[in-house]
């Protein structure tokens, strides 16, 4: 079947422009100037609106077990709710734990969303345990598992932390089969000793868990994957929810000698802030506990980071989507913020929040389409499949209307959850009509799509790579 999108503004990462979208079955078919498409589909009236390409939310964590208890959104109600948003790709986390089999790890994954996702879907791969049969498992993700990006962890010690050695052969083993290494870039042995020492003063409310997870040690810990990243012939690295001032500077700073160094930072980081959200009287704080932490509003990081997006020092906007309800979940932490599961959910809200930068002049047109869409597919392996409103592409497509207004809150989001961090936030503008592979999945605020239709992508290497 084939449908017009007819008299909208499409945007790419080039700029806006006035076009018509042909869509035939599942892809992009031609794009028309204005008025010039043969009769004869069912048209889509966009008129007013912009044409973008699906979202894609490069970081995500449905369904994962950690502190002690799991992500509250399985596959089904986070890619629901991801699709409702304006996002038709997500990339999880599968997770190799320590001793575990990689593959067996893979495997758990295909399982948790075997006809469940409403929207395509790819996997990174978490490696939790970095010895010899885990580096040649990542050789065969790559070659048949259309898994070409592995995630370590500086941090969190006892879990899913790699030491200095374990990364450097990672990065060589990346190096050699083209992945990208993923890093949590956290100093977690140090952070561990100032959890300790807080908690023995009795700091135990939730404020400290950012406090106690200072910028200094995501700073240290990026510019050590950095100088590990080089001394693996320059391995292609990304840093995950870059959050903080002087960790930027790492990387701007490699970029700047043109290393193979990219980083993405998250909605959270943009707009809230240590004292306001996990400052919280009482326990209140416990929704915004998450790592890396929320930063101080009296330091210059929200600013630094739009900025850091306009420049592509940051390339790319994720939600690390790893939603906990505060009833039995976050309440494990009451009397110690150590405890309280680490994460926010913001999958639903990424498109909308990012637009509220074009809103606000932090950030063009064409560079909310980039960091939301368009470089998450070329950074992971999915462009020009997805990420581009293109002839041959698949046709996820968003209309997305810049003259109404959305409110966020618990009451009418779509993701499981018992509180939103976003609560009572309006934003300028709102998801219309969201498509996936051609098929009309949310429009108007009615949700029409179902369970199991999203497919697993198998992904290439980075567009980006030298
Ligand atoms: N950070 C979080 O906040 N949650 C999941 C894992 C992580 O690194
Ligand atoms: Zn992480
Ligand atoms: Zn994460």
């Amino acid at each position: 079947m084939s449908t017009l999108i007819k008299g909208g503004t499409v945007v790419g990462p080039t700029g806006p422009y006035a076009a018509d979208v042909l869509v035939d079955g599942e892809t992009i078919a031609a794009l028309f100037a204005p008025g010039r498409a043969p009769d004869g589909p069912e048209v889509i009236d966009a008129t007013g609106k912009y044409v973008i390409p699906g979202a894609i939310d490069a970081h995500t964590h449905m369904q994962m077990p950690f502190g002690g208890t799991e992500a509250s959104d399985t596959f089904d109600t986070g890619t629901r709710a991801a699709a409702i948003g304006g996002t038709t790709t997500i990339i999880d986390f599968a997770i190799q734990r320590y001793g575990e089999v990689v593959q067996d790890g893979l495997a758990a994954w295909h399982q948790k969303t075997a006809g469940r996702c409403h929207i395509d879907y790819a996997f990174h791969m978490i490696v939790g345990g970095v010895d010899d049969d885990a580096l040649k498992a990542m050789d065969q993700l790559v070659n048949d598992e259309g898994i070409t990006s592995f995630k370590l962890f500086m941090a969190y010690p006892g879990v899913f932390y790699s030491d200095d050695g374990q990364i450097l052969r990672a990065m060589q083993k990346a190096r050699s089969n083209g992945a990208m290494i993923m890093m949590h870039a956290e100093n977690g042995p140090a952070i561990d000793v100032l959890v300790k020492q807080a908690l023995e003063r009795g700091e135990t409310d939730p404020i400290y868990h950012g406090i106690t997870r200072p910028q200094e040690l995501e700073a240290e810990a990026t510019s050590r994957a950095i100088w590990l990243a080089s001394v693996a012939a320059d391995c292609p690295l990304y840093i995950v929810h870059l959050s903080a001032s002087k960790a930027l500077e790492q990387v701007r700073a490699a970029r700047d000698l043109g290393r193979n160094v990219f980083a993405e930072t998250c909605p959270q980081y943009l707009y809230l802030t240590l004292e306001d959200q996990l400052g919280a009287p009482g326990f209140e704080g416990a929704k915004w506990v998450c790592s890396t932490p929320l930063r101080s509003g009296k330091e210059s990081h929200r600013a630094d980071l739009w900025q850091g997006l306009r420049t592509n020092d940051l390339s790319v906007v994720s939600t690390d989507h790893c939603p906990f309800c505060m009833k039995d979940q976050k309440e494990m932490g009451v009397g110690d913020f150590s405890k309280i599961p680490n994460g926010i959910g913001s999958v639903e809200h990424r498109v909308d929040l990012l637009y509220q930068g074009v809103v606000d002049g932090k950030l063009s047109l064409a560079r909310w389409v980039e960091t939301i869409a368009t470089t998450p597919a070329r950074m992971f392996g999915l462009y020009p499949r997805k990420g581009v409103i293109a002839p041959g592409s698949d046709a996820d497509i968003v209309i997305y209307d810049p003259a109404v207004r959305t409110r966020i809150s618990v009451e009418t989001h779509h993701m499981n959850m018992d509180y939103s961090a976003w609560e009572g936030w309006e934003i300028d503008g709102g998801v219309d009509t969201v498509l996936s592979r051609g098929e009309v999945i949310s429009r108007g605020g009615e949700y029409l799509g179902r369970a199991g239709r999203g497919n697993y992508v198998k992904r290439g290497l980075s567009d980006y790579l030298i």
